[in-house]
């Protein structure tokens, strides 16, 4: 009898969760258009009151303001010659030599400090500033911890690390009302010309020691207790999808080679500090595993949770429901991004997918 109800009670938690990857991950003709959804713009006291409290910041009227900034960085492009950009790369790529060796090309670097054996910088990516350091030859880079609604100057402090204190020169900047595609959304300043002061402390903090700061981990929703948030083995630092444990299955596959197709001339698989990010209901979807860049899926009410400076380098691709044909010979799925959209049309054949992109409009 006892196994009797067990069974029932499995077959029902069984269709329950079939249920739910039928409504999450197929189309049944009643979607919405979800494509390309904007977000709500912050306002200036909004971007002042997230400044993190290891973030303390003076007025010194010497700096650049955001625009002069600007200026001088359009200046420079309406300027090309090809000598001078080659000039400027070759400066570049003597000054930060150290930190490329370490990092590669993960970061673009913004200031660099040698002490002793040890190296310090800082690197910009898709989240914002990092701190960067080579102590014993291991290299670790830790998330400052301000916004991708912070810019930092070009001219920085020479000595930038002292003891626990980093300095660096900057603004506070937001996405401006006129916001519109196909260019990026322009932005402005809300607090020009500062000097901040980094508590390194707090920056380097690390609970679970798996090499991503606390600071980076809250930003992306990983345990910052768990050297491994999805319980899978592999630890976050290395997990290529580090919010779900991958599992393979044909509709699993067919995610995980859509998100391959839009990087097969990359491989971004091994850089740690970069992400591709989706939102997604759909349990293949999320149980996905690319070879050539890491993912980040986050539920789909995440997409109203999560902070907009965060949001704002970090889904570039919206991937759709997938879509069968009549016979169920053919599948699609429609994708959108910054320049435009269309679909993507898959065939299943001796276990493996076909797939051919097609655009539809371009923005
Ligand atoms: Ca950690
Ligand atoms: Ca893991």
């Amino acid at each position: 009898m006892k196994s009797f109800y067990s069974s029932i009670l499995l077959i029902s938690l069984f269709s329950c969760k079939q249920y739910e990857i039928e409504k999450n991950c197929f189309e049944d003709g009643k979607e919405k258009d979800t494509k390309y959804k904007e977000f709500k713009i912050d306002t200036p006291e909004e971007i002042l009151k997230a400044n993190p409290s290891h973030v303390k910041f003076s007025i010194n009227k010497d700096l650049k303001t955001y625009e002069e900034e600007f200026n001088d960085e359009r200046k420079s492009m309406s300027d090309y010659d090809e000598n001078a950009w080659k000039k400027r790369t070759e400066e570049y790529n003597a000054k930060f030599g150290d930190l490329r060796k370490n990092f590669g090309e993960q970061f673009l670097y913004k200031n660099i400090q040698k002490e002793n054996n040890d190296t310090y910088g800082i690197g910009e990516n898709q989240f914002g500033y990092w701190f960067l350091e080579v102590k014993n030859n291991i290299p670790n880079a830790y998330y400052l911890g301000l916004s991708n609604f912070t810019h930092f100057n070009n001219n920085q402090p020479e000595n930038f690390v002292s003891g626990n204190k980093l300095l660096t020169y900057g603004s506070f900047i937001r996405i401006s009302e006129n916001w519109g595609y196909p260019f990026g959304p322009p932005k402005e300043a809300v607090k020009d010309q500062l000097v901040f002061e980094i508590d390194l402390d707090e920056v380097r903090k690390d609970s679970d020691k798996d090499r991503f700061n606390n600071l980076f981990e809250r930003l992306i929703l990983l345990n910052p207790n768990s050297a491994d948030t999805d319980n899978d083995g592999i630890s976050d630092f290395t997990d290529i999808n580090p919010l779900h444990k991958s599992e393979k299955s044909k509709f699993t596959d067919l995610y995980s080679q859509v998100v391959d197709h839009d990087y097969k001339s990359f491989d971004f698989s091994k850089n740690n500090y970069s992400f591709a990010g989706y939102f997604s209901d759909c349990d293949y979807f999320q149980k996905i595993k690319p070879t050539h860049v890491k993912v980040l899926v986050y539920p789909e009410k995440e997409r109203f949770n999560l902070k907009s400076d965060y949001k704002l380098n970090m889904f570039s691709q919206y991937l759709g429901k997938i879509k069968r044909d009549k016979d169920g010979k053919k599948f699609f799925i429609n994708y959108g991004s910054g320049e435009g959209g269309g679909f993507v049309e898959a065939i299943y054949q001796n276990g493996k997918w076909i797939l051919s992109k097609q655009s539809t409009h371009a923005i």
